[in-house]
């Protein structure tokens, strides 16, 4: 296999090597001087926070951009300083992981991989991560080092009261927005603005649904995390008294502190179709579109990103989806995301009958709407086309359920 591969990358050398020559005149091997490797900050996973003492690894992982080849052998020297202290830490771009310190992903990508210790560190403080490309034991290049590894003890934040929601309590369908203060204390938060509890999560879960989750972000690191939960909070979940939701402080150092609240009911009502347009007759003497409308409401939101998973038409027998998309070339539907579902259907000149339709719509949890009929006549009168809904139908790329069978 090894064979078979060195030979196909020898022809294919060889071929670019013709290649090149045939172009030009010059050398194709890249000249020493032309070669090159710089450091990228921005590819590289460098952790800004690492807990004093405590036995836990961190990765890091190292980018560069280099034309060097793997048989330059060139490898990455990098070490942490603080004052007069120094820590080493090994780099690889092998392939391998382990259970010691090996972390590297993939070989020879120029992504070079290793992990630390945070016991390794001597002393807490600001450490600096220098970095070297080095060739054995000649420097090839120095870069600017990363500065700013904080090393610090840490103490887990503690979620200490939440108000605003209960253990018990019952969130009605369309419930009135709630504030809710969570109040977090962790002593590593100090008033130069030094902020060690940013994230807050919560975990809404019942076994019945999928898991939800809300992520709120701590502004001031010493007043209190406020934030508002509004009915769309219960979108996609089913009516159930069986909640639980989880409040989880996390801080940078990934130390973290839950309280959890039980026997939550959340409650999840229908959509309702609020009221619905469309032409009652449509003269089809020429050929043409028109358009239906519906308006949808929902206890937890009327939008499709939030409790609408789809209103659905039924006409002639066929099935087809109302949309709140914006998209009036291809849905009919004039704008996005204002609660007005749309369907654009073409007709073929002299298409007659009546058709009766109804209109669904359906939510995230399962919930049925009451269901919309009427109809509409398609008859050829020899007059001039004076319906509403009469347009041009090629401008449109609308279906045509009335045709024939
Ligand atoms: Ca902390
Ligand atoms: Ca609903
Ligand atoms: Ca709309």
């Amino acid at each position: 296999m090894n064979k078979l591969k060195y030979i196909i990358t020898l022809i294919a050398s060889v071929s670019v090597l013709l290649f090149i020559s045939s172009c030009d005149q010059e050398d194709p091997l890249t000249p020493e001087t032309d070669k090159y490797v710089t450091f990228d900050r921005d590819g590289s996973v460098i952790p800004s926070r690492i807990q004093f003492s405590k036995d836990m690894i961190y990765f890091f992982r190292l980018s560069f951009d280099s034309n060097y080849l793997p048989e330059d052998s060139i490898s990455v020297l990098a070490y942490f300083t603080s004052g007069t202290d120094t820590v080493s830490i090994d780099l690889y771009d092998d392939g391998i992981i382990d259970d010691s310190l090996r972390n590297d992903l993939a070989a020879s990508n120029n992504i070079w991989s290793g992990g630390i210790n945070a016991q390794s560190y001597p002393a807490e403080g600001d450490w600096r991560l220098n970095i070297e490309s080095v060739n054995g034991e000649n420097l090839i290049k120095e870069y600017e080092p990363v500065e700013g590894i904080r090393v610090r003890s840490n103490t887990a934040p503690d979620i200490v009261s939440v108000t605003g929601l209960n253990e018990n309590d019952t969130l009605i369908s369309g419930f009135k927005t709630r504030n809710i203060v969570v109040k977090v204390e962790d002593p590593d938060n100090d008033a130069a603005g030094y902020n060690d509890n940013q994230t807050l999560r919560l975990e809404i879960r019942n076994r019945d649904n999928i898991p939800k989750d809300y992520e709120f972000t701590r502004q001031n690191p010493l007043s209190d995390i406020v934030f508002q939960l509004d009915s769309t909070l219960a979108a996609g979940l089913k009516t159930n008294n069986r909640y639980n939701l989880t409040f989880i402080a996390t801080d940078y150092y990934g130390e973290s502190d839950s309280l959890k609240l039980d026997f939550i009911r959340i409650e999840n009502l229908p959509p309702t179709i609020v009221s619905t347009e469309h032409p009652d007759t449509i003269n089809t003497a020429e050929q043409g579109v028109f358009w239906i409308r519906s308006l949808i409401n929902d206890p937890q939101g009327r939008l499709s990103y939030q409790d609408i998973e789809r209103v659905m038409i039924t006409i002639n027998m066929l099935e087809y989806e109302l949309l709140d998309d914006g998209d009036f070339i291809t849905s009919g539907d004039e704008t996005e995301n204002d609660g007005l579902y749309s369907i654009g259907f073409s007709y073929n000149q002299g298409a007659s009958g009546t058709f009766s339709f109804s209109i669904t719509a359906y939510d995230k949890a399962g919930n049925i709407s009451e269901i919309y009929q009427s109809a509409i006549v398609l008859s050829a009168k020899n007059s001039k086309n004076i319906n509403t809904g009469n347009d041009n139908e090629t401008y449109y790329n609308y279906i045509d359920p009335f045709k024939l069978k």
